[in-house]
């Protein structure tokens, strides 16, 4: 039996060439991974001994070679095949050992340069997986080190290994190169900046950690991250105390961050099922927390908070007046930590790079019923130079001001949503409606509900996207809003128009809308 060792990843090696000498393998090997080999005494035939030529090139060949390829592809039960490589002069090889150039640790590398990462794009490796996993019939391939123990068990009590185990092995190495390959075409496109769509979609995504369950009990779930993936994302946060995240913690909080992320001044962002319930935005992140509270605090009970600044202990004694599932910050004054942690049950996160927006080339994915829904992310907010004052009143500068609040807000609720702003704080949101007027009705409820209905005098109303017919302005006068805020572009946005001009409602037009389904 012959075996061809070439890893990177020298790890447990030496140890399992070891044992494969002692069970009468022959062992051929590449460069590094032969001297580490030799150094420990074990005997190993080169690979330029097989293929008769140098390792050349800085390595970039070294096992490209029909003497190898032959060697593991030939079908032992083949008496052509057979034939062939024996006149060929070429020896079979049986056992495949490889782990490939750490493409991954060298992107993850701080700074790396496209030059570096292109040179730990390995070709050799991949291809001798390749030929070993096609002919898994008559060859073992292994790429994971916790493998190795599996295949001697086998060699030392049958003396081969069985025909489930190679298919095993096989299975996973396709699964390996896949994803390797997908990895290396995911960092070359963000290298590109490419603004199609891709062909095919090749993101790899590698687990983070398995959930008791799914966004139900009874359905299965696990985190995955993608192994590039954007700064300011669940996926560099650090957990410092409470129960692992659950799904719906996940998705629930990937909501707050990305509304949190449209703030410079100091914010907070309660989120309730991945729409955003309070807001608030201050000179300090305390005032900020109260305003979020206060806009709501029914809801928020139970529900996600982030903050785009160091949460200080008042704020972490304000939030310990209620049940909240999970705070995110970029950093806890130590002692406001203690504070939160006195609650056993709540989940605590920090993240560094909270403020950081994802980049232009992260999409949107949305699995739906056999097949995938991709997009650009929405990170615009508004059409360059079309905000469009319509009505004959314009609006002031505090209006404006709140519009814009609201605006922001609106653009995370699901879709039909209307928020409500004023004094940068919000006053109600309606979410997730499936017609306008009613999520013009509930977010008029909640202000009233939560912080009465004077609140609503002055206050300014968003809309995700636009009127089509002017029921929303009527309900809106009639709570005593003075400003709104919508994309416009309905055929009937003249009605809307000129219902604002008999109430003196200022509105303005943005040009685009935040559709979020
Ligand atoms: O540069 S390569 O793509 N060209 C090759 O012919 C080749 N053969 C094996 N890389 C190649 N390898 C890789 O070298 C293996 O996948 C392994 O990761 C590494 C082991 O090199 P060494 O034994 O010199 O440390």
């Amino acid at each position: 039996m012959r075996a061809l060792i070439s890893v990177s990843d020298k790890t447990g090696i030496v140890d399992f060439a070891k044992q494969l000498q002692e069970l009468g393998v022959e062992i051929i090997s590449t460069g590094g991974t032969a001297s580490a080999l030799t150094d420990a005494g074990i005997p190993v035939i080169g690979i330029s001994e097989v293929t008769g030529f140098p390792e050349c090139l800085d390595g970039r060949v070294k096992t490209l070679d029909p003497h190898i390829h032959a060697g593991i592809l030939a079908m032992r039960s083949n008496p052509e095949h057979m034939e062939q490589i024996a006149k060929l002069g070429v020896e079979t090889i049986d056992l495949v050992v490889v782990n490939l150039y750490p493409f991954k640790q060298t992107i993850l590398k701080e700074g790396v340069e496209l030059e570096e990462a292109i040179e730990n794009i390995d070709i050799g490796g991949p291809t001798m997986l390749r030929s070993a996993a096609k002919n898994y019939q008559d060859v073992s391939v292994i790429i994971d080190p916790r493998d190795y123990e599996k295949v001697l068990v086998e060699l030392r009590e049958v003396g081969k290994v069985s025909k489930t185990t190679n298919f095993y092995l096989s299975s996973k190495v396709f699964e390996h190169t896949a994803s390797y390959d997908a990895m290396i075409a995911d960092y070359m496109r963000k290298q590109r900046n490419a603004e199609v769509l891709p062909e095919v979609v090749t993101m790899t995504f590698e687990k983070v950690q398995d959930m008791r369950y799914g966004e139900n009990p009874h359905q299965q779930a696990a985190f995955y991250k993608e192994i590039v993936h954007p700064k300011g994302t669940l996926a560099s946060a650090v957990q410092l105390h409470g129960k692992e995240l659950s799904f719906n913690n996940i998705n629930d909080t990937n909501g707050a961050l990305e509304l949190l992320k449209e703030f410079d001044q100091p914010a907070v962002v309660a989120c309730k099922h991945a729409n955003p319930c309070g807001v608030g935005s201050a000179d300090t992140i305390h005032e900020a927390y109260v305003k979020a509270y206060t806009s709501d605090p029914k809801s928020i009970f139970g529900g996600i908070v982030v903050a785009n600044r160091e949460v200080d202990v008042a704020t972490a004694e304000e939030i310990n007046k209620i049940f909240v599932e999970i705070v995110v910050a970029p950093s806890y004054q130590p002692q406001a930590l203690e504070v939160l942690k006195k609650k056993k049950n709540i989940r605590i996160l920090s993240l560094a790079d909270i403020t950081v927006k994802q980049p232009d080339t992260a999409y949107d994915l949305k699995k739906v019923g056999g097949g995938l829904l991709v997009q650009t992310i929405d990170n615009a907010l508004l059409a360059e130079g079309e905000l469009k004052v319509v009505t004959d009143r314009q609006p002031t500068e505090k209006e404006m001001e709140d519009l814009l609040f609201a605006w922001k807000i609106v653009k995370y609720a699901k879709s039909n949503g209307i928020a409500i702003g004023k004094d940068k704080q919000s006053l109600g949101v309606g979410p997730g409606q499936v017609n306008r007027i009613w999520a013009c009705n509930q977010a008029i409820e909640h202000a009233v509900e939560a912080l009465g209905a004077d609140v609503l005098k002055g206050a300014a109303l968003a809309s995700d996207a636009f009127f089509p017919f002017p029921d929303c302005v009527e309900a809106a006068a009639a709570a005593g809003i003075t400003a709104i805020i919508q994309p416009g572009g309905s055929m009937k946005d003249q009605d809307s128009i000129d219902t604002c001009n008999k109430y003196g409602i200022a509105m303005v037009f943005t040009g685009m809308r935040h559709f979020r389904h």
